[in-house]
C-alpha cells in the first residue's frame, strides 16, 4: 500500500472511532517503559507509532489537506518551536517533525517523529483537516541514544548506568576512609516524572515567560541550570531546604534519607513547600533523579577537601586567631557533593562537551540566582574562567591554593603557611555497572605537583602562589596518630615537635582536639582540662625547651567527646608551635574518623570440643542499646546455619557480652563471622580467622 493511496483515504478520519497509542511497544523501544505503560511517553528523534481505529464502513473522500500538529506548553508557538506542524510524507524524517502513515481495513498506523532539538514536556497530538482533532497526549524526553540530541552518549553501558539505573552510590567520609551510601534514585517510580516535570512549571523561569521557558526546554543546558536552582528552596519553589544547624527538630535528618522518591513525593504532595532537610549530597541526588528522569545522563560526584573561596580569588584565605576559630568566611568541607549531566555545549568553542558539573546545593548566587552551572569538566582542568557557568567557584572547589594567617589579639597578623594541594583529592563516583569507585580527579585537573597544574593556576589568574613545599629550616610541628581509634575508647594522639634551627627554642605549645562535621563545620570542642581554661586565660599549655624532638600527648576521652561528637564521627586535631621569642606560628592539624566499636573474640580453637566465642562490644552511646545480638557464622563451625545470642538491653558504656557455643567440624584454617546489631548500632562486624587443630 502506498501513502499516496493513503493520503486519499485519510482525508475523512473525523470518522476516527478509538485511538491506540500503543505505549508498551513503544515505551520498550523508548527505554521508558519502567515508568508506566499505560501513558505514552518517548524520546525526541525516535519515531513512534499510534494506532487509530476507523468507524467500520466509513465513507472517504478525496482531499490533501491533512496536517498534524504537536504543541507543549500553555503558548505554543512555531516560533518558540513548542509547536509544530507537519503532514503526511513517504518516510520518517529523524531531523524534523514527521509523520508517515500505513493502512489496513479499518485502521491506520500512524508514526509520528519528532524534531530531535524539540522542547521536552506534555505535548498534544492534533490532526487537522480544518477541523482540530486531539488525537492523545504524549511526553517528550530527552534522547541519549539518539545522535542528533545534544545529550547523545554513545556507550550502552554507559546509558545503562547514568539514564537508567534507578540505584546509585554517593561516597563521603575522608579521602583516606571513603564511606559509600547507597542511594535509591527512583526516576521510573509511579508519579516522579510528572513531579519532575512541576519542578519546571514551578521555577521563576515558567512564571515569570512560560512561552519563553518552554521554548528554551529544548536545550539541555538550560534545562541544567534551572534544575540547579530548583531543587534548592533558596529563592524560589525549590524542593529541598539546607540545614547544616546539626539541630533538625522540625524537619527529617539530612543523614536519615536513603532515596529521592520520598523527598520528591512530600514535595509535590505538600503543595510545592521545600522539603526540610538536605546537605548537599541529598541535593546532588535529587537532581541525579530529575536529570536521569527527564533524560540527561548524570552522575553524583564527591569532591573531598573542598573548598568554598567566597571572594572569587581562588585562594583559601584562612584567618585564624589564637582559639583556632577561623574568622574569614572561606572555608574547606571535608567533601562536598554535586552531579555532572552529559551534553554537547553549542554555546562554547568545540572541546568543551562532555561532562558539564552543576551543583544544586545553595551556596553562591550565579547572575542573581543560587544555582551553579553547568560548567564543562574540562573548562576547570584548562582553567577556562571565563565560561559559562561558574568555572571560578567551581575551580576554586576542586584546586584552591590556601594561604593562611594567624591574627593576634593585639591585631597583628603573621602568615602561617599554606599548601597549593591540600583543595581537591579523590574526586570519585560510582563505576560503569561496577559498585567501585572511580577517581575522576583527572578530569578536573592536572596531577597536583605536575607543570601543566600550577601553569593553569596561573592562567587563572593567580598571584599568591606559594612556594613549593619540602623541608625547610626552623621550627616543624606534626600530628601524629594511632590506628586505633575507635567510638567508645579514649586514645591519645601526639603532636610531634622538631627543632631544624641551630640555636635553642623557647616554645609553646597548644593542642586540642574538637568533633566536626563533614562539611567543615566545628562542634564542641572533645573537652580537654587546659582547653577549658585556654579561652579566658593562656594559650601556654605546656613548654617545649631546646630540645630537637619533642612529643605531647592529647588523651581523648570518651567521656568528653561522646557529648561533643556529631553524626559524621570525625574530631579535628589542631596543635600551634609558638616561637616564644620570635612569635612565629607554626600548625599542625588531623581530622580523624573514630572506627566503629570492636567486637572482641576469645577463646581455644580445638576441632570436636566446645569452642566459646567469648564476644565482648562497649556500648558507645551515651544511651541504652535495645535488642542486642550477637550472630555467628561461620563454614564447618557452625553447622551450616548462623547462630543467634540475644543479651537484650545494654546501659550506656557498658560491655554487652555473651558466650557463644560452636563445635568445630574439620580442622584447617576457619573464618568466623561475627555480627552485632541493636535498635541504636546495627551491622557492627567483624571476623577472625581460626585454626582449628587436630
Ligand atoms: C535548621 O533546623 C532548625 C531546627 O529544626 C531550625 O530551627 C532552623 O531554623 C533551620 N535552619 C534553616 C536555615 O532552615
Ligand atoms: C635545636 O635546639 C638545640 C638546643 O637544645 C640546639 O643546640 C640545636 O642546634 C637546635 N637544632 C638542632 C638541629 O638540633
Ligand atoms: C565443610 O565440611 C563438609 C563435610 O562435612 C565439606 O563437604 C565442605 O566442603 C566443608 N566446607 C568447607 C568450607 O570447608
Ligand atoms: C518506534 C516505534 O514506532 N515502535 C513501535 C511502536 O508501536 C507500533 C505498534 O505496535 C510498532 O509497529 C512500532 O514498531
Ligand atoms: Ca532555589
Ligand atoms: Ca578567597
Ligand atoms: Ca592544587
Amino acid at each position: 500500500m502506498t501513502a499516496c493511496f493513503f493520503l486519499s483515504l485519510l482525508f475523512t478520519v473525523v470518522e476516527i472511532e478509538r485511538i491506540d497509542l500503543v505505549c508498551e511497544v513503544n515505551n520498550t523501544d523508548h527505554h521508558t517503559l519502567q515508568n508506566s505503560a499505560d501513558r505514552l511517553i518517548v524520546r525526541r528523534g525516535l519515531p513512534f507509532t499510534i494506532t487509530l481505529h476507523l468507524r467500520p464502513g466509513t465513507h472517504f473522500q478525496n482531499g490533501d489537506n491533512i496536517n498534524f500538529i504537536a504543541q507543549t506548553g500553555p503558548i505554543p508557538s512555531v516560533e518558540a518551536q513548542t509547536k509544530a506542524k507537519f503532514s503526511l510524507s513517504r518516510f520518517i524524517s529523524r531531523s524534523s517533525w514527521s509523520a508517515t502513515a500505513e493502512m489496513s481495513d479499518s485502521t491506520v498506523s500512524l508514526t509520528v517523529c519528532s524534531h530531535p532539538n524539540a522542547p521536552i514536556g506534555v505535548y498534544k497530538l492534533i490532526l487537522d483537516q480544518g477541523e482540530a482533532i486531539g488525537l492523545g497526549e504524549f511526553v517528550l524526553l530527552f534522547n541519549p541514544w539518539c545522535k542528533q540530541d545534544p545529550v547523545y552518549l554513545a556507550s550502552e553501558a554507559e546509558r545503562e548506568e547514568y539514564v537508567l539505573s534507578q540505584d546509585g552510590l554517593i561516597y563521603r567520609g575522608i579521602p583516606n576512609r571513603i564511606t559509600v551510601l547507597p542511594w535509591t534514585f527512583g526516576q521510573f517510580e509511579p508519579g516522579i516524572l510528572d513531579i519532575c516535570l512541576q519542578i519546571l512549571d514551578e521555577s521563576p523561569n515558567y512564571i515569570s515567560d512560560a512561552a519563553l521557558d518552554c521554548s528554551e526546554r529544548r536545550n539541555p543546558v538550560y534545562v541544567t541550570r534551572v534544575l540547579s536552582a530548583m531543587i534548592n528552596s533558596l529563592g524560589d519553589k525549590g524542593v529541598l531546604v539546607g540545614n547544616w544547624s546539626d539541630d533538625y527538630e522540625d524537619g527529617v535528618k539530612p543523614t536519615v534519607w536513603k532515596d529521592s522518591c520520598s523527598i520528591l513525593r512530600q514535595w509535590s504532595n505538600d503543595g510545592c513547600r521545600a522539603v526540610r532537610y538536605g546537605q548537599c549530597w541529598v541535593f546532588a541526588a535529587v537532581a541525579c533523579t530529575v536529570s536521569r528522569a527527564l533524560g540527561i545522563p548524570c552522575r553524583v560526584v564527591t569532591n573531598y577537601g573542598s573548598a568554598r573561596d567566597s571572594n572569587g580569588d581562588l585562594v583559601m584565605e584562612r584567618f585564624y586567631n589564637e582559639f583556632d576559630e577561623n574568622i574569614a568566611d572561606d572555608s574547606i568541607w571535608n567533601f562536598h557533593v554535586w552531579v555532572e549531566n552529559w551534553m554537547t555545549r553549542p554555546d562554547l568553542s568545540l572541546g568543551y562537551e562532555g561532562w558539564q558539573a552543576s551543583d544544586p546545593t545553595p551556596q553562591h548566587r550565579s547572575e542573581g540566582v543560587f544555582c551553579c552551572g553547568p560548567v564543562p569538566v574540562r573548562a576547570i582542568k584548562e582553567g577556562e574562567l571565563t565560561f559559562k557557568y561558574d568555572v571560578p567557584f567551581v575551580y576554586a572547589e576542586v584546586n584552591a591554593d590556601v594561604v593562611e594567617y594567624i591574627k593576634l589579639r593585639d591585631g597583628r597578623v603573621f602568615k602561617m603557611g599554606g599548601s597549593t594541594t591540600e583543595v581537591g583529592k579523590s574526586i570519585s563516583t560510582k563505576a560503569v555497572g561496577r559498585d567501585e569507585r572511580e577517581d575522576i580527579t583527572h578530569n578536573y585537573k592536572y596531577p597536583e605537583g605536575s607543570e601543566e597544574e600550577r601553569r593553569v593556576y596561573e592562567k587563572a589568574n593567580h598571584h599568591n602562589k606559594l612556594a613549593q613545599a619540602g623541608e625547610e629550616p626552623g621550627l616543624h610541628i606534626k600530628i601524629k596518630v594511632t590506628p586505633d581509634m575507635q567510638i567508645g575508647s579514649d586514645f591519645d594522639v601526639y603532636a610531634e615537635l622538631k627543632n631544624n634551627t641551630m640555636v635553642t627554642k623557647s616554645c609553646r605549645v597548644m593542642f586540642y582536639a574538637q568533633a566536626v562535621s563533614y562539611n567543615g563545620k566545628l562542634g564542641e570542642t572533645c573537652g580537654l582540662e587546659h582547653l577549658k581554661n585556654l579561652k579566658n586565660v593562656l594559650p601556654l599549655l605546656r613548654t617545649f625547651c631546646g630540645m630537637e624532638r619533642g612529643r605531647v600527648t592529647l588523651r581523648l576521652e570518651y567521656a568528653e567527646y561522646s557529648k561533643a561528637i556529631t553524626q559524621d564521627r570525625m574530631i579535628k586535631l589542631l596543635a600551634l608551635l609558638i616561637d616564644a621569642e620570635t612569635r612565629d606560628f607554626y600548625r599542625a592539624k588531623k581530622t580523624i574518623i573514630l572506627d566503629d566499636p570492636e567486637i572482641i573474640i576469645l577463646g581455644v580453637p580445638k576441632v570436636g570440643q566446645n569452642l566459646v566465642a567469648d564476644l565482648a562490644l562497649q556500648n558507645p552511646l551515651p544511651e541504652p542499646l535495645e535488642n542486642c545480638v550477637f550472630t555467628i557464622h561461620g563454614a564447618n563451625l557452625t553447622d551450616g546455619k548462623p547462630i543467634t545470642h540475644e543479651v537484650g538491653t545494654v546501659g550506656p558504656k557498658e560491655f554487652v557480652t555473651a558466650k557463644v557455643q560452636f563445635t568445630p567440624k574439620l580442622p584447617g584454617q576457619r573464618k568466623i563471622l561475627i555480627d552485632f546489631a541493636s535498635d541504636k548500632l546495627h551491622n557492627v562486624e567483624t571476623y577472625e580467622n581460626l585454626v582449628i587443630y587436630e
